[in-house]
């Protein structure tokens, strides 16, 4: 059976005075973004302008914290580790990535969609630290050989609980057929973390202290803040949010008792989709300067960005800015911010679209779906007069 949601109380959650810049979606759970301009304002994303999502309360975990790693494979079937452990026994790794779970407000102009109604700004670029999951696994026995690699789970377990496939935790290519280019190409290190830090700082409450999972090229759900607990299995996660939530249900599902036909028959999303967005201008249209007036946005994409000025009639190319991030051999799987100067037309929206590599294009039409997930169409303006987006 999979997990239901339970009541839930929120008497200890952080202190969030230094986080009064983000739109509160909800208060209880805590669901904030930035605004569109204070998202584009810097590269790396600082705290204050990093979205939070969170399905329940935020629990008050102490430094030495531990977790439990059992299931196939595990020697002694079960083991514990401290926090303490993953900082003390294995090298500190360093990944850059966008975490996101974004732009559901687009579904739901088009129909009524279930959950937070997110902006285009539930996403944020981070630099996370802490150890590789995979070396903690091969220390514990799990490896490669393993006769079937089925599928990691990894679990926190109040109200929230993931899992992604065994073999993005460990960075193994099992050919084509199995896993798609992208995933074989990007990730030949196995860069999913047990993260301790953000941006240099120990995790916030919010973002997951004492530890939490970190999945470059996932959707941000897969991200388990909070562990307790990892196990090796040869299913996924019974969870609420992996079984009945973050999948993209047919069109005609437009209720619960219809969504309820297809939660077992929908595969969970893995890897986001190509995206970027207009955030400067904020309602995403001309500004009283018509000619090559500056836009700025985000791409998640490693190839091409087009602007246009005039509702996509025509369009031109940004420039993409993706730095090599330090000196601690950071691994790259963050977003692109970019600029682009178009001339743009009173009242017509202004418009981006991302290319990536293997030919995925942004639409400008969103596809709708019950839970709105995934959203990835053209932004839609705010202020257009003829809108129906
Ligand atoms: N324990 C726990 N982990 C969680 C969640 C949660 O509610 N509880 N939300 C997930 C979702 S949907 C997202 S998008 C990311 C958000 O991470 P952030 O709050 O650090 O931005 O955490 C993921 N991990
Ligand atoms: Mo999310």
């Amino acid at each position: 059976m999979a997990q239901s949601k339970r009541i839930l109380e929120y008497p200890n959650e952080p202190d969030r005075q230094s986080l009064s810049a983000l739109l509160v979606r909800k208060n209880a759970p805590f669901n904030a973004e930035p605004t569109p301009p204070d998202l584009v304002k810097n590269y790396i994303t600082p705290i204050q302008y990093f979205f939070c999502r969170s399905h329940g309360p935020i629990p008050d975990l102490q430094d030495d914290h531990t977790f439990v790693i059992n299931g196939l494979g595990v020697r002694g079937k079960e083991q514990t580790w401290s926090v303490k452990d993953i900082k003390q026994k294995y090298d500190k790794k360093y990944v850059m990535m966008a975490m996101q779970g974004n732009r559901r407000d687009g579904l739901h102009r088009v129909k009524h969609t279930k959950g937070v109604i997110w902006g285009p700004c539930a996403i944020g670029n981070g630099v996370y630290a802490g150890c590789r999951l995979k070396d903690v696994l091969e220390s514990v026995g799990v490896t490669k050989d393993l006769p079937d690699l089925g599928r990691l789970h990894c679990e926190e377990d109040v109200c929230y609980g993931s899992s992604i496939p065994l073999t993005k935790a460990l960075g193994v290519s099992l050919g084509l057929a199995l896993i798609n280019t992208a995933t074989t190409y990007r990730d030949p290190f196995g860069d999913v973390l047990l993260a301790y830090e953000m941006n240099g700082e120990p995790l916030t409450r919010d973002h997951g202290h004492p530890l939490r999972v970190v999945v470059p090229g996932y959707i941000g759900a897969r991200s388990v803040k909070f562990l307790k607990s990892i196990t090796i299995q040869g299913f996924e996660s019974e969870a609420f949010y992996q079984r009945r939530d973050y999948k993209i249900l047919p069109q005609h599902a437009k209720k619960e008792d219809q969504a309820e036909l297809f939660w077992s028959k929908m595969p969970s999303i893995g890897e986001y989709n190509v995206q970027s967005y207009v955030c400067d201008p904020a309602d995403g249209l001309h500004s009283g300067q018509t000619k090559n007036q500056v836009v700025q946005g985000y791409a998640l994409s490693d190839s091409l960005l087009d602007v246009s000025g005039n509702d996509g009639k025509t369009w031109v190319e940004a420039s993409l800015y993706q730095p090599a991030a330090d000196g601690k051999a950071t691994h790259v799987w963050g977003w692109c911010t970019w600029t682009a100067r178009v001339d743009t037309v009173d009242n017509v929206r202004i418009v981006c679209r991302a290319v990536d590599s293997s030919g995925n294009i942004q639409q400008e039409q969103p596809v709708w779906n019950y839970r709105g997930v995934m959203n990835n169409s053209w932004r839609t303006a705010d202020k257009r007069p003829d809108a129906v987006l």
